[in-house]
């Protein structure tokens, strides 16, 4: 196990090293390519792995996390749509709260049923705020949390929505386009939001270039999640 993950994302933020994260999702994935994929991570700038997905059916995820690690170095975070994905595998868990929607499942349940598995596991447990942005069309975290999205045009919605996240004693922000969104969280959005908090603030969803990564990292991003550019083509950073 990795120790004090989150204290080397607060000394990236402190330093201005920007943190890059390749999503996998274990029902996307046949263990029998993941030597070829770690290859293809290893030579990309992805500074993390985030597992995880918002329905996984497979149970292949520890095997998965156990392959990885044979092969990579990279520290290794869940980053579940339920606790039915702990995995003791990996080196921390993404502890979300979905902070945008109204639904308590997804708000205080799921954690009531994560927290006593999580302390019988070394994970480091990561709070964090998480905030889902109108991006086109319906996404899996939408329709799987049964929440609606911040509306894309109100950044001051977005912006109470993340201090408060904060204040709340959560340690990151995550703002989420979802997985695929046809539009990525805006820009401004994330400039609002990033200049507005002290904690660091992770985006995701709908980046699709290496362009649209360092757009959100100019803007404020701390820390970019790419899936499906990655998942579609493994040779997405050496474009
Ligand atoms: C989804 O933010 C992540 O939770 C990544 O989204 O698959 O669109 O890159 P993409």
């Amino acid at each position: 196990m990795k120790n004090n993950l989150y204290s080397q994302i607060i000394k990236a933020k402190t330093n201005n090293k920007k943190l890059l994260a390749i999503l996998l999702d274990p029902d996307k994935i046949d263990l029998n390519t993941v030597a070829g994929l770690i290859s293809k991570i290893d030579q990309s700038p992805a500074t993390h792995i985030f597992i995880g997905g918002s329905q996984v059916t497979t149970n292949i995820q520890d095997e998965l996390i156990i392959q990885i690690k044979q092969n990579c170095d990279l520290p290794i975070f869940l980053f579940p749509g339920n606790p039915s994905q702990i995995s003791d595998k990996a080196d921390a868990i993404l502890f979300l709260s979905l902070i945008s929607g109204r639904n308590p499942d997804f708000l205080i349940e799921h954690q009531v049923k994560a927290a006593p598995i999580l302390k019988k596991t070394q994970l480091e447990v990561i709070s964090t705020g998480y905030i889902l942005i109108e991006s086109g069309t319906e996404t899996a975290v939408e329709r799987v949390s049964k929440t609606k999205p911040l509306n894309r045009n109100n950044l001051d919605l977005a912006l109470a929505t993340a201090q408060a996240g904060e204040m709340l004693g959560n340690k990151l922000i995550y703002l989420e386009a979802g997985s695929g969104a046809k539009q990525a969280v805006p820009l401004e959005m994330i400039a609002l939001v990033a200049q507005n908090i002290e904690i660091p603030l992770l985006v995701g969803g709908g980046i699709v270039d290496l362009q649209g990564i360092q757009n959100a990292y100019d803007s404020g991003a701390d820390l970019v999640i790419i899936g499906t550019a990655f998942e579609n083509d493994n040779n997405f950073f050496n474009a």
